[in-house]
């Protein structure tokens, strides 16, 4: 057994039984002319964790931690993209228009693909997920029965969207999910830092979190006994 000093107490996984999910790390929320930029925010504020969610997912495949990428993609037909999620607000491209990067957050598209500094490698596992959680409308649950899995460390973007709402359905089917501080970010920060808070209060009552470092120094990072308890 690994065990991580998080908040609000030490978190506790066996590697063979925990999956690194890493959300949405797609360059339509990292890099400018993508959907994060058509509503208006500052992309270059999540850029800012990529180092970090590098170092989480050398460490996790030299360990041999199942992965697991998700993509927020609709089809190109947007059968999948209700008219609520469509007509919501006011961005300056609509989910399904043509931006610089391709249509907006459309499956296939260059703008829809993981960025290519986090982009996965064959076996791992890449969910496309039509919603904000990687749950809604998603093979992702009876892939992790499959593998026996019952605890997430999560990765990705952004904190009180598409990576709190994943962890929240997570937690509701059982998992122990652990977030990693500094591998998520918010285009508020003021959001992150109350998403955070949320979910460690009450005594984890959604999850863990830890910065990084305390997930490579439990992992053993640099040394042979590394991983597998
Ligand atoms: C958003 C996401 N923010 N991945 N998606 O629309 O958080």
């Amino acid at each position: 057994m690994i065990h991580v000093q998080a908040q609000p107490f030490a978190y506790p996984f066996d590697l063979a039984h925990t999956a690194l999910v890493i959300i949405d790390m797609q360059r339509d929320f990292i890099e400018p002319g993508g959907f994060g930029q058509t509503l208006g925010n500052d992309v270059s504020l999540l850029s800012a964790i990529v180092p970090a969610c590098q170092a989480v997912l050398a460490a996790w495949r030299r360990a041999g931690g199942l992965v697991v990428h998700t993509r927020e993609a609709h089809r190109p037909d947007l059968s999948d993209c209700p008219p609520a999620k469509r007509d919501r607000g006011n961005p300056s491209l609509r989910i399904g228009d043509l931006g610089p990067m391709g249509r907006i957050l459309v499956a296939g598209e260059p703008g829809n693909q993981i960025i290519a500094e986090l982009a996965p490698v064959p076996g791992e596992v890449v969910i496309d997920k039509p919603g904000k959680g990687a749950f809604h409308a998603t093979p992702l649950q009876a892939l992790l029965q499959e593998q026996h899995i019952s605890h997430l460390v999560f990765m990705g973007v952004t904190t009180e969207v598409c990576v709190q709402t994943s962890m929240r359905e997570a937690n509701d089917r059982g998992y122990d999910c652990l977030l990693l501080e500094d591998c998520t970010e918010s285009y508020f920060p003021a959001f992150k830092a109350s998403a955070l808070e949320m979910m460690r209060a009450q005594g984890a009552i959604v999850g863990w979190t830890a910065p990084s470092a305390a997930l490579l120094q439990a992992l053993g990072v640099g040394t042979p006994q590394a991983v597998r308890g």
